[in-house]
């Protein structure tokens, strides 16, 4: 049965839509487990929500490609906060541009480790504690890029194709338990995420800011407001996937983005 104040714990909580969602979730009565490598960042965000909406807070740092950072992170948010229920699996990153035959080693294993291995970790961490608090949801954070192909995106368009087909075996695993599944696939927001993909290269800032050029993308709180809407209906409504795009990018690829200039 649902609990008056479920507890949500979301992952990549220090930026973005992982902390929209935390404070999207906190107005709602939630209490919440916060993880992120930048732990200061996440401590910082625990404490001004506890202190504004009166939720108990908890969080930790964790970096989802490590099994035994994740395991800790689970164990230590379900021991502090006495239950999970909600598991928002939204650490995740893109890294260049490159083309399949030129990507380097390590933004492949970046974005394959942090996408899809950390994306299980989390989950299979934390899903005893959701099964055994006999009510949940688990929300994936794809992307349009787990539904097209774009040039220079193969890896991160593979993860995210992987990220949707986990959340659709894993629905299918647990049909018959009460723990609702649904990935949230966004386009374009304006988050640190550009930043991130071209962070290292030359001309970052502006590589990162032509990405949105005269066209408005989506906000981290629009995606926030998708997963509290997706989190809040009856218990018997499954969301399974939700594709959510700025009014300006009729299609997933760039060539189709409506720009003003
Ligand atoms: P941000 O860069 O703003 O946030 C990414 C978050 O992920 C940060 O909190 C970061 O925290 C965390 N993170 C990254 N790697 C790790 C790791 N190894 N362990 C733990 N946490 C990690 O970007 P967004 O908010 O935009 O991205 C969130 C998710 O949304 C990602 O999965 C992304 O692929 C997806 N997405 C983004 C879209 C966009 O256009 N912005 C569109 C569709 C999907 P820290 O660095 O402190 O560890
Ligand atoms: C992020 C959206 O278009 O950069 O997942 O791949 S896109």
């Amino acid at each position: 049965m649902r609990p008056d104040h479920p507890v949500a714990l979301i992952t990549g909580a220090s930026s973005g839509f992982g902390e929209a969602i935390a404070r999207s979730f906190a107005a709602e009565g939630f209490h919440l487990a916060l993880g992120a490598r930048r732990v200061e960042r996440v401590r910082a965000l625990a404490e001004e929500l506890a202190a504004q909406h009166g939720v108990r807070t908890w969080a930790g740092p964790v970096d989802t490609r490590d099994t035994g950072s994740v395991e800790a992170f689970v164990a230590n948010a379900a021991e502090a906060l006495g239950a999970l229920h909600v598991v928002v699996a939204n650490a995740g990153l893109a890294r260049g541009l490159d083309k399949i035959w030129e990507i380097p080693d390590a933004d492949l294993e970046a974005m394959l480790r942090t996408n899809v291995e950390g994306v299980v970790k989390t989950i299979r961490a934390a899903l005893p504690h959701v099964r055994k608090a006999g009510w949940g949801h688990v929300l994936f954070i794809g992307s349009t890029a787990g539904h097209i192909a774009y040039e220079g995106g193969g890896v991160y368009c593979a993860s995210k194709h992987g990220v949707k087909v986990l959340a659709q075996t894993l629905r299918l695993e647990l049909c018959g338990e009460p723990i609702r599944v649904t990935s949230i696939d966004p386009g374009m927001v304006r988050t640190a995420f550009s930043e991130v993909r071209f962070q290292g290269q030359e001309d970052a800032a502006a590589k990162a800011e032509a990405v949105y050029r005269g066209m408005t993308p989506l906000e981290a709180g629009d995606i926030a407001e998708c997963a509290r809407w997706v989190v809040q209906l009856p218990d018997h409504v499954n969301i399974d996937e939700l594709i959510v795009k700025p009014r300006d990018q009729a299609s997933h690829h760039g060539a189709k983005v409506f720009r003003r200039d």
